[in-house]
């Protein structure tokens, strides 16, 4: 039997190997993954999470004005348990809180920022459905001492890890260091991430699409005009049939394009126009968008490269299309056709 690489050991490879990855962010890597296994044990607990059951809303709300699930705040607290006495952040920026989380001066300020959506697709937990958490790495800016929000506003070509851990049938942990992408599997008697996949790559044609087709009216032309060509099947334009897939949760959505291919699209719509889109930049759409480029896709806002946007703000939203490179350039030029 061919031997289990661990997460770690494949990290100190590609530590070795070629010097991709400096040493603080290897750590910092496997902890984040230490994290997520904490995560998923409390996902998989479910309504068995203990006296209060941990399913559920807190009855609060987030930045964005949505209402948050106790999971979402379990695992916005063991992400920055788990991360901030290790010395190598300086700070870190989630999902679930107004401003950035400054790593307390009784520990350690390391060179990297670190942010994330701690359970994206919190409105599957209560119907046990995949979830999962997204995160993305930055490095500090050069010669800042104390870390400013202003700190984090770099575009996303800028990241020096992107990766997400899903909670479905298996936990799985999915990660870019800007050599390609890897895939590991929580094997829980050993209680270690196990690489399955290296080097994922994303068909440049597929048969596959997501969308949240509720918001059809609501779409600007080039979308509707892109929709309404894959729901033509073999009698439109594209001569050939397409199936559809929405699982409400872009962790889960985007691991089936790795797996499979499919274009994934949640568009600009008239319902808040004053919105660019309901996802976030630089904890959903950024990593994300890297995790598919380095797997042979493309991810653009509808017009452009999404990790070239430069963000002006820590929870700002983007229109986001990605996945197999042939749909997304077709559904770009549709936009600059305009
Ligand atoms: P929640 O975390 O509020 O469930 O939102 C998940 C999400 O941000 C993203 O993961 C999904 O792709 C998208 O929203 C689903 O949005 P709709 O519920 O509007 O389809």
């Amino acid at each position: 039997m061919s031997q289990k690489i661990s997460l770690t050991r494949y990290l100190i490879e590609q530590q070795r190997r070629d010097g991709h990855i400096p040493q603080d962010l290897r750590l910092l890597l496997e902890v984040v993954a230490r994290a997520c296994k904490s995560i998923s044990q409390a996902v998989n607990k479910g309504a068995l999470g203990g006296s209060a059951s941990i399913l559920g809303t807190a009855h609060t709300e987030n930045v964005q004005g949505e209402v948050q699930k106790k999971l979402d705040i379990i695992a916005n607290e063991v992400l920055i348990e788990a991360n901030e006495w290790g010395g190598h952040l300086a700070a870190m920026a989630s999902e679930e809180m107004q401003s950035i989380y400054a790593v307390p001066n009784r520990y350690p300020q390391g060179e990297y920022l670190l942010l994330f959506d701690p359970l994206d697709g919190s409105s599957n937990i209560d119907i046990n459905a995949s979830i999962g958490t997204i995160f993305s790495v930055l490095r500090k800016p050069e010669g800042t001492s104390a870390v400013a929000e202003s700190d984090f506003l770099q575009p996303g070509s800028q990241q020096v890890a992107a990766g997400y851990c899903i909670y479905g049938p298996q936990t799985t942990l999915v990660l870019t260091v800007g050599d390609g992408v890897a895939m590991f599997t929580l094997d829980r008697e050993q209680g270690s991430f196990v690489l399955i996949e290296e080097n994922v790559r994303i068909p440049e044609d597929t048969q596959e699409f997501a969308i949240n087709m509720s918001n059809m009216r609501h779409w600007d032309a080039p979308v509707k005009r892109y929709v309404d060509e894959l729901l033509a099947g073999q009698d439109g334009v594209r001569h050939k049939d397409f199936n559809m897939r929405w699982v409400a949760a872009m962790v889960a959505d985007v691991h089936r394009i790795l797996c499979r291919g499919g274009v994934f699209m949640y568009p600009w719509d008239k319902r808040e126009p004053e919105k660019a889109g309901k996802l976030r930049l630089m904890y959903e759409a950024n990593p994300m968008s890297w995790l598919v480029e380095q797997a042979g896709g493309a991810a653009t806002n509808g017009r452009q490269r999404i990790l070239d946007l430069q963000p002006g703000k820590l929870h700002e939203r983007v229109s986001v299309v990605l996945g197999s490179k042939n749909e997304v350039q077709r559904l770009t030029s549709y936009h600059s056709q305009l």
